[in-house]
């Protein structure tokens, strides 16, 4: 059975999102980042990254959201998370996927994590405050330029739309008002009256 290591409110709710999504029969289990469990030695066996999500399959474990966003859309064919056999229409979700994990998330963690570049506390608190123009910035481009509607790329629901309904939860907290990028803002309201959004962000409020 697939075992998803999960923290509430981080990347990974896209990942627990997409497996409820395809009706999958999975173990969830939270990784507490208060008392640093990611870093414990019995995760560190599953993701010597130190990192959620994590994803435990019969061939082995995964990590990276995109990687398990995409397993998880080829391995669950006809539910409404299921990734498109056309390779160009795949390769476009795969892009705007990666522009969230390889950009948006790295824009995101100069918040909390600016130490992983910096040691000096004014260089850390410089970075600080980039976060929301970084912010801003990545989801003015997502909204003219990345997004199509209804749904993250067009018609079709798909794995990119719970990647970004997860990192559109983190901007008021980056200091960013979501409702200046309107598609996204409505798209995330829309995003939280499904069924399987609404069971996995219930999960996160305990
Ligand atoms: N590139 C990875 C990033 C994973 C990641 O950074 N996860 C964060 C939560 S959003 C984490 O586990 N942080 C724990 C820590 O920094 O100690 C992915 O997309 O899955």
């Amino acid at each position: 059975m697939l075992k998803l290591y999960f923290t509430p409110g981080s990347c990974s709710q896209a990942s627990h999102i997409a497996l409820e999504e395809a009706g999958a029969v999975y173990e969830a289990q939270s990784i507490d980042f208060s008392n640093q469990q990611q870093r414990s030695a019995d995760f560190l066996r599953i993701n010597p990254k130190g990192r959620v999500p994590a994803l435990v399959t019969d061939k082995g474990i995964l990590t990276e959201s995109p990687a398990i966003l995409a397993y998880i859309g080829q391995s669950f064919p006809g539910t409404p998370i299921s990734s498109p056999a056309d390779p160009f229409e795949f390769a476009r979700i795969q892009a705007f996927n990666a522009y969230l994990c390889s950009t948006v998330h790295v824009a995101h963690a100069h918040k909390r994590r600016g130490s992983l570049w910096a040691d000096d506390p004014a260089v850390i608190e410089a970075m600080t405050l980039k976060v929301a123009s970084n912010m801003s910035a990545c989801f003015d481009l997502i909204e003219n330029t990345m997004f199509t509607g209804p749904w993250v790329m067009g018609e079709t629901y798909s794995i990119a739309d719970p990647y970004l309904f997860t990192f559109a939860g983190w901007l008021e907290g980056d200091g960013v008002d979501p409702k200046r990028f309107p598609k996204v803002y409505e798209h995330s309201q829309r995003m939280a009256g499904r069924p399987a959004v609404k069971k996995v962000l219930s999960v996160a409020a305990g």
